[in-house]
């Protein structure tokens, strides 16, 4: 359902801001007594900062929102939780729908709340507009984790572009960070460009698969395969046990074929049933080996500083974008040149020009 279909609810926001997700350790009524008080920026960070969910839930709503308002409210907050993020371990899960993705992690993410771990799970799916989030429609597979006071889960944010959303993403991840979370789980649709955006928000990529379906059908590029760290065979058990385990030859041999990573790790391939659990602990240790590497070489503070930089370049491009497209005199004269252009009354490169230098002047 749409943000602005909803929009008759007492629950909802101004328009311009999608519903947030309910998530473990917050209740309708909180939220609602919250939005009451209309709290400050500051307040807000002071609640991220002290771990309240209520308000981590709420600045968050704020990023996603595409009201203009609330942009310089959101910005305030990040800047504020900034000097307290960075502390965590951020890890990408890819893989097609149906491979167990969310199944998988509600099983690594009991583990690892189980071993004290404060987890938030985020996704980036630019299709949620009209799916709601992966994770959203997945609820039911991580019933355990959504009621574990020890993780947070918000669905993907909706209506937007992939640069759109995962800018919201990488936003989230610091609020999350600063509200104290120390492994962030960001999953993503293995179908699309998601996958390469997330590759650039993580410390880790995960690949998961299962045996049995060839690449094709997988619908997995060459290119996701290079961007893991590990892949791992889902769906290891029962009669899919043997089979799993020839995957895992093929995988491995696959994956000696490409060209050495710049990390200087070698991408693991293992197998694991999430449901069974079986496989689960040892793609923990897997991810702790490689940040056991990636930190004494230096090599994992040198990839978030080149993260950031991709980002910031990132945030100007889509801002400048969003300045230039919401203009309201080129909002007014874009469908006629575009029209004029379709006809050949103009060139595409003057028609660009006109538009681009109206813009200046009236910016
Ligand atoms: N046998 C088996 N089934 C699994 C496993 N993991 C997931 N599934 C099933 O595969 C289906 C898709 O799982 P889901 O987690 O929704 O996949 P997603 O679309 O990648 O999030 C569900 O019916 C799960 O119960 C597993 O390890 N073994
Ligand atoms: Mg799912």
């Amino acid at each position: 359902m749409s943000a602005h279909k909803k929009q008759g609810s007492s629950l909802n926001e101004k328009p311009g801001i999608s519903q947030p997700e309910i998530t473990s350790g917050t209740s309708i009524e909180q939220i609602q007594r919250f939005r009451r008080i209309q709290p400050s920026a500051q307040e807000l960070v002071s609640g991220i900062l002290s771990g309240n969910i209520t308000a981590l839930s709420r600045a968050i709503t704020l990023i996603e929102s595409t009201n203009p308002d609330h942009l310089a409210k959101a910005n305030e907050i990040i800047n504020s939780c900034l000097p307290h993020a960075n502390q965590s371990v951020r890890i990408g899960i890819t893989g097609v729908p149906g491979v167990g993705k969310s199944t998988f992690i509600e099983a690594f993410g009991k583990q690892l709340t189980g071993l004290g771990k404060k987890l938030a799970v985020l996704a980036v799916d630019p299709s949620s507009s009209f799916s709601h989030g992966s994770i959203l429609g997945d609820k039911t597979r991580m019933e355990e984790l959504v009621k574990d006071k020890n993780a947070f889960i918000r669905p993907s944010a909706s209506g937007d572009t992939l640069g759109g959303v995962a800018r919201k993403t990488r936003e989230t991840i610091i609020l999350c960070e600063a509200a104290g979370f120390d492994t962030i789980l960001i999953e993503t649709v293995g179908v699309g460009q998601s996958e390469t955006a997330v590759h650039s928000m993580v410390d880790f990529f995960l690949l998961l698969k299962i045996a049995g379906a060839g690449d094709e059908l997988q619908g997995i590029k060459r290119g996701i395969m290079e961007m893991a760290d590990a892949i791992v065979i889902n769906k290891a058990d029962g009669d899919n046990i043997k089979k799993a385990r020839l995957a895992k030859t093929e995988f491995n041999r696959a994956l000696h074929l490409f060209p050495a990573k710049k990390s200087g790790w070698q991408p693991t391939v293992a197998t694991c049933s999430a449901i069974t659990h079986e496989g689960i602990p040892e793609v923990w240790q897997t991810i702790l080996d490689y940040f056991e590497m990636a930190k004494t070489s230096l090599y994992f503070q040198e990839k978030r500083k080149e993260q950031n930089q991709f980002w910031m370049m990132e945030t100007i491009n889509e801002q400048l974008k969003n300045n230039f497209y919401n203009h309201p005199e080129i909002i007014a004269e874009l469908d006629k040149n575009k029209k004029a252009v379709q006809n050949d009354e103009i060139s595409p490169f003057a028609a660009a020009s006109i538009l681009l230098n109206l813009y200046k002047k009236g910016s």
